[in-house]
């Protein structure tokens, strides 16, 4: 066999013709000609704007894969430690914007192509998205991606190669529809590596053996086999030579091919169905967001994905032939959320099973390699699998866990003696029928740091559902790292216009790697040039939303009127419900004016968007009243502009690039406590939109930075939230006037028949309003009648929203990821000089 590597002498050759990629616009042309001629088969009678983003990309690729080869070679050679992130979700979004940017060559290709008789807009919005992913969590994993390649960290993303993404969203008379997410027709972005695959088992059983000295041995034996195949995606820093690796894992059928044995004997349906079997593991995204349902198939995808990534790890780190102790000092695992707790049982089974370690040499080595953090205190979405499920498909693990749990318990009966309650509340293992394994318990004893994405949220969980394990560990194994996003995408990418005008006034795009010298434009809030251009862009980002509305709805909408939007996953807790029952308040309201009163209304457009997770049925109702009403106000000649109701279809990241420059005010409302973080909060602030909100997850530490005379808040707080429940479920209550009237109008049918949106109304007034919407709706409806006063005084409003993009600099992945590098990871940047 020929080695692997070129001979040393042979090397000079190579260098010589390395590939380089283009530098300038010409540069740029030739290889987009090339590609296009090329790679596409295509000619200059035939490119149409499909062929020129294919074309564009392809030279885009070409030059980014340079610097990705060059960045993993660094990375091995430096050998120092690596993080590896642990997602089963990457909302990427585009990719070709991002690379233009990240890699500083946007000007070229937009010279190039308008040579060549494309508009840039329109090659890059040909892109599919990359929709790995369900809302904040996935975008989440991306813009810490994007921060972790930008600070040059030796980093990887481990995830699941869905062949489906989170599904598109139709919306048919009224109605969500959900249509497959094909993404992989063309997908330059995204390299096959068959020569990376491992095999994945599943079922079987596990036996003991004793070796020759009379050692205990765990096999795990029998069972099936499905293949792992990683898939490479380049994630390129801004403004850096670093670019990370995102691996996918894709499942694949053992023997790759059909039983030709069965096949012949025209048993053609399980000829192919093993195969499809295997290949059904990464099909498709969950499309749950905050619910946890159990089912078989998401137990296989977690585990083949730990599997297959700890093994790449594993592999990784033996080749640098150091001793098992060193492990954690090579090794940082960041677990983003419980979906990859398999991670921690599978590493301890490699070390004890495989490697030959004792039990307790392995375990310290575990709990120092990983890190875990939380998402949400929902109970409906904490992580528990049956015992009885587990048994079946991974029965060496279940063993492993009832072990992890045994060593735990006998800790805390040794600390606490005698505390039964306290054991029998904190077991991994929930005692129901069937029994369960509860995953949060799971990662919290496999890591050395729990975190939470927001100050309250990290306080509420150690104050609420891990309680218990501050007790046993002390509270500085819980800590907290406030979310952000990646000002490249949030900012530069969506808002150029807005980048650029801060650039003029800060000397250069410093403050896009260093985002808190944002706090330089704060005194030009002063300056009235500087105020017209920032409303001016404002005005254009909200034209260009008008013109997508128009394009997409058929509704006209005035860029003069107050945008407000409210675009996010489709859920009770975040209360697009108070949203629109507000929006009906008003609607009546304008209704009941004179002439004389219209002419003082502020004119408002009331966007949401939003997709519902297919068996959410009240989700969906939410939905279809929304578009109830829209029918309604929209065609009301008496209300003309004074009110617009829009909902934008198949709401996604690319969607929100265009959606989040162009609000006045954006709505983050969710019944104070249940918001983990949230993390478009920031992004709408970040543009120079206000907010309204509650007091919860990350609207407290925007309050903080911002100052609460720049945002709108409203509502009860989180600590009152359980007595307010208690209220209403144990001494009724007196709906306010204004929402009574809200219902009597939706239960007269006014937007549609009354039966349909019933039980919506029902969940307020009959089944306990579990969200306090009943008892935040007068604070909510005053506070937009503020938000109405303040938009009349256009001069102010421009300074509340300068001031407010001056102070975000706290947002930033950038700070994130150094938190989590100083705090959790224990890692250092690799210098590229
Ligand atoms: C979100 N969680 C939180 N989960 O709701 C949000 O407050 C926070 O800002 C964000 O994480 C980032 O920390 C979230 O998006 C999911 O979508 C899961 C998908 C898989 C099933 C369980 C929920």
């Amino acid at each position: 066999a020929v080695e692997a590597t070129i001979p040393e002498r042979l090397r000079e050759t190579w260098r010589k013709y390395s590939a380089n990629g283009f530098e300038d616009k010409g540069g740029f042309e030739r290889e987009f000609i090339r590609h296009v001629e090329t790679t596409l088969a295509r000619s200059l009678y035939n490119c149409d704007e499909l062929a020129a983003y294919a074309g564009t990309a392809l030279a885009f690729r070409d030059k980014m894969i340079i610097e990705w080869n060059k960045t993993q070679q660094r990375q091995t050679f430096a050998d120092q430690k690596r993080v590896y992130y642990l997602s089963l979700e990457f909302l990427m979004g585009r990719a070709l914007d991002n690379a233009m940017l990240n890699i500083d060559k946007k000007d070229a290709a937009r010279d190039g192509l308008g040579e060549l008789g494309f508009r840039i807009e329109d090659v890059i919005s040909q892109e599919h998205d990359a929709a790995l992913g369900n809302g904040g969590l996935g975008r989440l994993a991306a813009c810490l991606l994007d921060s972790m390649a930008t600070l040059d960290y030796p980093a990887w993303g481990y995830g699941l190669r869905y062949r489906y993404g989170i599904f598109k969203q139709e919306i048919i008379d009224g109605y969500q529809v959900e249509i497959p997410d094909y993404w992989l027709d063309f997908n330059p972005w995204e390299f096959p590596r068959h020569d990376v695959t491992v095999g994945i088992q599943f079922y079987g059983h596990s036996e003991k053996h004793e070796d020759e000295n009379g050692k205990v041995k765990h096999v795990w034996s029998g069972g099936e086999i499905v293949q792992a195949v990683a898939y490479d995606v380049p994630i390129p820093g801004y403004g850096t030579k670093t670019t990370n690796n995102l691996r996918l894992w894709s499942s694949k059928a053992s023997s790759g091919e059909f039983d030709f044995q069965k096949f012949n004997a025209g048993d053609y349906e399980s000829a192919v169905s093993d195969q499809q079997r295997a290949e059904t593991i990464s099909a498709v995204l969950y499309p749950n967001d905050n619910l946890d349902r159990g089912k078989e198939l998401r137990l296989k995808q977690q585990y083949f994905w730990c599997a297959a990534s700890l093994w790449d790890i594993v592999r990784r780190f033996k080749k640098s032939k150091r001793a098992w102790s060193e492990f954690p000092d090579q090794v940082a695992i960041q677990l983003n959320d419980t979906h990859p707790t398999l991670a921690i049982v599978e590493l301890q089974r490699i070390l004890v099973d495989q490697e030959d370690l004792e039990w307790d040499e392995a375990w310290q080595i575990v709990v120092n390699t990983f890190g875990y953090t939380n998402h949400t205190v929902l109970p409906e979405a904490l992580e528990k699998w049956s015992v009885p499920l587990l048994q079946h498909l991974l029965p060496r693990h279940l063993e492993i866990i009832y072990d992890i749990n045994l060593f735990f318990l006998q800790h805390v009966e040794e600390k606490f003696p005698g505390d039964w309650e306290l054991l029998s509340r904190v077991s991994v293992i929930e005692e129901s029928q069937p029994k369960m394994v509860r995953m949060a318990y799971l990662a919290i004893i496999g890591s050395h740091k729990v975190n939470g994405v927001a100050e309250l949220h990290s306080d509420l969980i150690k104050t609420t559902i891990f309680k218990d394990f501050v007790k046993i560990y002390g509270s500085d194994k819980f800590t907290n790292v406030t979310n952000g996003i990646t000002p490249r995408r949030w900012l530069h990418q969506a808002n150029p216009r807005l980048s650029s005008l801060i650039a003029s006034k800060l000397g250069g795009y410093n403050f896009l790697i260093d985002l808190t010298l944002l706090d330089g434009i704060e005194s030009y809030a002063n300056d009235p040039d500087f105020r017209r251009e920032w409303t001016e862009i404002k005005t254009a980002n909200k034209e260009r939303l008008a013109k997508y509305i128009k394009e997409t709805t058929g509704y006209s909408v005035s860029p003069t009127s107050l945008f407000d939007i409210q675009v996010k996953r489709i859920h009770e807790y975040k209360r697009q419900q108070l949203n629109i029952f507000g929006v009906i308040h008003r609607y009546l309201k304008i209704k009941s004016m004179t002439p004389q009163e219209r002419k003082k209304v502020v004119p408002r457009v009331s966007i949401f968007g939003g997709k519902a997770a297919p068996g959410y049925w009240m989700a969906k109702t939410i939905i279809h009243l929304i578009n109830g009403v829209a029918a309604v106000v929209n065609k009301d000649a008496e209300i003309g502009d004074l009110l617009k109701v829009i909902f934008i279809e198949d709401y996604n990241v690319s969607k929100a690039e265009i959606l989040v420059p162009a609000s006045d005010i954006s709505e983050h409302i969710s019944t104070a406590g249940t918001e983990a973080s949230g993390t478009s909060n920031m992004k709408f602030v970040l543009n120079g939109g206000l907010i309204i909100g509650t007091c919860d997850g990350a609207n407290i530490e925007i309050t903080r930075e911002i100052s609460e005379s720049n945002i709108f808040l409203f509502g009860n707080l989180a600590e009152d939230v359980d007595s307010l429940r208690h209220k209403h479920l144990y001494s009724g209550f007196t709906l306010d006037e204004h929402l009574h009237k809200v219902f009597e109008a939706i239960r007269a049918s006014a937007f549609g028949p009354a039966s349909a949106f019933e039980p919506l109304v029902a969940s307020i007034t009959d089944h306990g309003d579990y969200y306090l919407v009943s008892d935040d709706f007068s604070s909510y409806i005053q506070t937009q009648e503020a938000i109405d006063e303040e938009f009349t005084k256009q001069d102010e409003w421009v300074v509340k929203s300068i001031t407010s993009v001056a102070r975000m600099g706290f947002f930033s992945t950038d700070r994130v990821v150094g938190e989590y590098a100083d705090e959790i990871w224990n890692v250092e940047s690799l210098d590229v000089e």
